[in-house]
């Protein structure tokens, strides 16, 4: 009874709407497409027929909006623009194929459990928007609020885990510090003991926090902005910004000039090279961070743990691999490559928390770069140059926080006004001495 009922559900979802157009109309000309079960039977066996999920566009003369970073940072502000102030005329231009930076290669970490006030805040917004995201794009993006764990291993970071769970509380974000005890019923092969060399003391708990599947929120926004009329330009690199009297006026791309007025610079370890087109410097130096991942085994850590002092954090992701990052490499690089040091100190680190973990063996691992700032906070929103926005500078933060610098640098190009939540992360902060010192909210020490 129960299976014919599960097989009837399945078949009801197979046989509803798919896709953009289900839910967001045709705006770009698409048909829209139904699958039966049939049909996704079909698909599945000859590979044959898929359509495009986002489509392919000659290049335009001219936009009425340039975004420049196809990851998460620049799909999410193209899809708020058409989606919550009908701005479609936009172009999304990746050097590469969308996702294929800083969206590609982080851990999939979410949470929002920062130090400052303001931080938590935006990050909180984030955070909710993951939550809705799935039914909001139609597409699963696989977000696992699974908790998080931050470790504190001495007195110092005791203390500074207590402070962000004060902070955290008073914003409304469930964050609370626990002991050694209640962490091994969450994590019962985590070595508690007390004679290691970094015993735990206790950990900042924050249950909203978790995974997601990082490649799915790239697409789920590609699509979601494709279907609204926004045109994804892959392969096609900035190579110059025209400015004059002190306002954009175009593009130069390796595949032809632009006219706009408006250019929202979205990307991540060339952010101050696209920056400096426009003749704006920004205080940020590129480090790289090194993560790997090891073979699937069956689910067996739920949250996501977190020690500054080992400098590592560690994820099981649903298909059962483990996904390990670091700190940042302890020099400016754009280099996104493995090392082998990388690999023994993090070989090491994660045995000290998890001796069991010894005989795991490691499939690949890979570098993204960081875009570091001097307060570990964002820069966002206007420049010196009219028409020229930033959504740069997000260290080791950056994916988590998509969704709401989408939503909130689409308002800022929409209205000409800063939103209060991002206020705070202006770039002439740096003049006025106004920094937000969000170091200790860090994964890891850097
Ligand atoms: O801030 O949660 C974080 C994080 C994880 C990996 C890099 N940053």
């Amino acid at each position: 009874m129960r299976a014919s009922k599960a097989i009837k559900s399945v078949l009801r979802a197979a046989t509803s709407s798919v896709g953009p157009d289900a839910r967001n109309g045709s705006k770009n000309g698409h048909k829209p497409y139904r699958y039966s079960a049939f049909d996704l039977l079909r698909h599945g066996f000859s590979q044959a027929d898929w359509p495009r999920a986002w489509s392919k566009h000659d290049l335009k003369s001219s936009y009425d909006v340039v975004v420049v970073g196809g990851g998460v940072h620049g799909l999410a502000t193209a899809y708020y623009l058409a989606k919550n102030h009908g701005i479609t005329n936009v172009a999304v231009l990746d050097k590469g194929y969308i996702g294929s930076g800083g969206s590609g290669r982080n851990t999939a970490i979410i949470r929002s459990n920062y130090l400052t006030p303001e931080g938590i805040r935006f990050y909180d917004r984030s955070v909710k928007l993951y939550e809705i995201l799935s039914a909001d794009l139609n597409y699963n993006v696989m977000f696992a609020q699974r908790g998080h764990l931050t470790l504190a291993h001495n007195d110092g970071s005791l203390r500074t885990m207590r402070w962000r769970a004060e902070v955290n509380k008073l914003e409304g974000v469930d964050s609370e510090v626990i002991g050694p005890d209640e962490i091994k019923k969450l994590v019962p092969f985590i070595d508690t003991s007390e004679d290691v060399r970094y015993p735990i003391l206790g950990a900042l708990y924050h249950p909203p926090g978790g995974i997601i599947r990082h490649d799915a929120v790239v697409w789920g926004y590609a699509r979601g902005a494709d279907a609204q009329g926004v045109h994804i330009h892959q392969n096609t690199e900035v190579t110059g910004i025209d400015v004059a009297d002190g306002r954009v006026e175009g593009v130069k791309t390796s595949q032809g000039d632009i006219a706009t007025r408006v250019v929202v610079n979205c990307t991540a370890g060339w952010s101050t090279l696209i920056s400096e087109m426009a003749g704006v410097r920004m205080p940020i130096s590129t480090f790289p961070l090194q993560a790997a991942v090891t073979e699937p085994v069956r689910p067996f850590l739920d949250p996501v743990i977190v020690s500054g002092t080992l400098h590592v954090y560690v994820s099981q992701t649903d298909r059962g691999e483990l996904v390990f990052g670091a700190s940042v490499d302890p020099f400016t690089s754009y280099s996104m490559r493995g090392s082998l040091e990388f690999t023994e100190g993090l070989a090491g680190h994660v045995l000290e928390l998890m001796p069991s973990l010894a005989k795991m063996r490691l499939l690949r691992q890979w570098s993204g770069l960081c875009d570091m700032t001097p307060d570990f906070s964002p820069i966002m929103g206007v420049t010196p140059v009219d028409g020229f926005f930033l959504d740069v500078g997000w260290g080791t933060y950056g994916f988590k926080a998509g969704p709401v610098s989408g939503e909130t640098m689409a308002e800022l190009v929409a209205t000409e006004k800063s939103p209060e939540l991002i206020v705070p992360f202006g770039l002439e902060r740096f003049e006025r001495g106004a920094l937000m010192g969000e170091k200790g909210a860090a994964a890891v020490g850097h």
